[in-house]
């Protein structure tokens, strides 16, 4: 059973002005539509075949290049496009008595957050992760890596995921990284974090 490209939960438009309509149709149509079919190409006819991208990812071979890249960026916009929307939604009880424990404050996680948004030296990804003991972390990993992968720096599942490769915010942003982070703010949907939260 070859991985699908999902469609988009919400029509293309639905973030403006935030995320603008044509970075969603290229990003969503062309970028994360190439990371699947080349993610089939390379699994078909190996033992990876078949299995669950989670179950790739975390047994995965860091040094095969193409499931690495493919596979990861296959994952990462899966979640990515779930956990942004046009509602935001309603964050639960749980999940924000695990932010004020690790951080302090909703604030000063976003702060951390945003830092590892935008310090992720060209493109990557910024992440909120629950480790096996309903633990918070933020951290950032490069190109398609995420914390499923072992020994990329962070562990644990993420939750949370934001898409810092320019791809993702240059017709609207150009060169303003920060801006888009902020922006990324106003599209979070709380409602799908906090579920993703309960069942880690
Ligand atoms: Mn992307």
């Amino acid at each position: 059973m070859a991985f699908k490209l999902p469609s988009l939960p919400y029509a293309a438009d639905a973030l403006e002005p935030h995320i603008d309509a044509k970075t969603m149709e290229i990003h969503h149509g062309k970028h994360h539509n190439g990371y699947t079919s080349k993610l089939n190409a390379a699994v078909e006819g190996t033992t990876l075949e078949g299995k669950s991208i989670e179950e790739i990812l975390g047994g995965l071979d860091m040094n095969n290049a193409a499931v690495r890249n493919n596979g990861g960026g296959y994952y990462n916009h899966c979640l990515f496009w779930e956990v942004i929307g046009p509602d935001s939604g309603q964050m639960s009880s749980e999940l924000s008595s695990a932010i004020d424990a690790a951080f302090g404050s909703f604030n000063i996680f976003k702060d951390a957050f945003s830092k590892a948004a935008a310090t992720q030296f060209g493109s990557g990804w910024a992440w909120l992760c629950v480790h096996s003991d309903g633990k918070l972390e933020v951290c950032s990993t490069p190109n398609q890596d995420n914390p499923l992968m072992k020994s990329v720096g962070c562990e644990g599942t993420p939750i949370l995921g934001l898409d810092v490769w320019e791809h993702a915010y240059y017709l609207n942003y150009q060169n303003r990284r920060p801006d888009y982070i902020e922006a990324f703010f106003n599209v979070v949907n709380w409602t799908e974090v906090s579920k993703r939260y309960a069942a880690y």
